[in-house]
């Protein structure tokens, strides 16, 4: 026989093989995904006047604990989550971020080039501002470099590593303090403490579709998963959809939902009845949601002032965390600025950090406003959320 017939044959034999594998796999995807695996919830992406459409990011879905029964017993209605343990999620979110395409890597392979021509030098300026460095940081970093190079006269890609490693750690500045506040607040005056002491306020705000809500959520799973207490309250009223989200986040980690039943109901009020419930429960943290707002509208920051003010009444506000997408960069500046003004901001949760290489927000974010970037998200996850460590996330741009 024609080898070339033998061939033939052998590979219609494979083609036949490969067409009947794919098929039972998507046959066996399709079973799954009809008996239900837990999803993260919906946000109803209805246009409001508040502002621009959230611009979405997609990653895969990862850490989703499996369902546990509720403390009700078998046959209870509601399913609680166990949420993943801390250094696992730590360990998978670390290679998350390694693996979003640092912009640090891309500025190693030209380095490591050897003599560097001015082109090359260019390359590397091109690719710190790509990142969202600012020009103030990436002219001062590829000044330093320039310099570093010279002294070193090297072309050892591990020396230059080391000199970029130092470089960007001391932007990033390891010396800020990025823990949450959570002791339990001293009251303030004219508060009754008959039913309870307030507990730990924490107070999510930023622009639309930046991820408060979901922050909110993952943020609880994180707090039970440290043996605390928590209320959420549901201060974005604006839209029914809003604390219907917050609702399922709450039930989904076994942690009280405070809302209104009445769309458009006073916001501050809401936040209010939350802070006050935390107390009477005994809780140790309430984290308040509100609706996304953007930064040029007066009357909606007023909205947001009150409701601090409100939550003051019980006890100061511990935290109030400005959540920023990573994907919007630059544009997230003028955005924390005004918001800062408004309600004076302690941190930073910087969101949808997984699929992008605009990691150099974190320094212009911290330098403009002076504030620390406390956590990240690394995807749609439940327990996608991390303490933002500084060497990790250097290392990860490096990696
Ligand atoms: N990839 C990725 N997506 C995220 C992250 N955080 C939030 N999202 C997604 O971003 C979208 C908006 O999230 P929400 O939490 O509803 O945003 P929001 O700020 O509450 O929105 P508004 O209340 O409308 O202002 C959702 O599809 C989330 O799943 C993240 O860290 N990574
Ligand atoms: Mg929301």
């Amino acid at each position: 026989m024609d080898p070339i017939y033998v061939v033939l044959a052998v590979l219609a034999v494979f083609l036949l093989l490969g067409g009947l594998w794919l098929y039972t796999r998507r046959r066996r995807g399709r079973l799954s995904q009809d008996r239900g695996t837990p999803s993260p919830p919906d946000r109803d992406t209805a246009p409001t006047e508040r502002g621009q459409e959230p611009s979405g990011t997609s990653s895969g879905q990862a850490g989703v604990a499996p369902p546990v029964e509720a403390p009700g017993g078998p046959g209870g209605v509601a399913t609680v989550e166990a949420p993943e343990s801390i250094p696992g999620r730590m360990q998978r979110l670390r290679a998350r971020l390694a693996g979003s395409g640092g912009f640090g890597r891309a500025v190693l392979a030209v380095l490591s080039r050897g003599d560097l021509s001015e082109e090359d030098w260019e390359e590397i300026e091109d690719t710190l501002l790509t990142a969202d460095l600012g020009l103030d940081v990436t002219t001062a970093l590829m000044e330093e470099l320039r310099t570093q190079a010279r002294v070193l006269d090297t072309t050892d890609p591990q020396a230059v590593r080391a000199v970029l490693r130092d470089q960007l750690l001391t932007l990033v500045d390891p010396t800020l303090d990025r823990s949450l506040s959570l002791d339990r607040p001293i009251p303030a005056e004219g508060f009754d403490t008959s039913s309870g002491s307030p507990a730990a306020a924490i107070l999510m705000v930023g622009v639309n579709g930046t991820g408060k809500t979901t922050t909110c959520g993952k943020l609880a799973r994180v707090l039970v998963a440290q043996d605390k207490t928590v209320v959420m309250g549901a201060a974005d009223t604006f839209r029914a959809a809003a604390a219907e989200q917050l609702a399922t986040w709450g039930e989904r980690v076994g942690v009280e939902v405070v809302r209104s039943q009445r769309e458009g109901a006073d916001p501050a009020s809401v936040a209010f009845d939350a802070v006050r419930r935390a107390a009477e429960q005994g809780s140790d943290v309430v984290v308040v949601d509100t609706a996304g707002r953007l930064q040029n509208k007066a009357g909606l920051m007023d909205e947001l002032g009150k409701i601090k003010r409100v939550m003051d009444r019980a006890a100061p506000v511990g935290e109030v965390l400005l959540v920023l997408d990573a994907t919007t960069g630059q544009n997230g500046m003028r955005q924390a600025q005004v918001f800062s003004e408004a309600v004076g901001i302690t941190g930073i949760v910087l969101t949808k950090l997984d699929g992008t290489a605009k990691g150099g927000i974190v320094v212009t974010v911290q330098k403009e406003l002076g504030v620390p970037v406390k956590l990240v998200g690394l995807g749609e996850g439940a327990d996608d959320l991390a303490p933002f460590d500084p060497e990790g996330f250097v290392d990860a741009l490096l990696a």
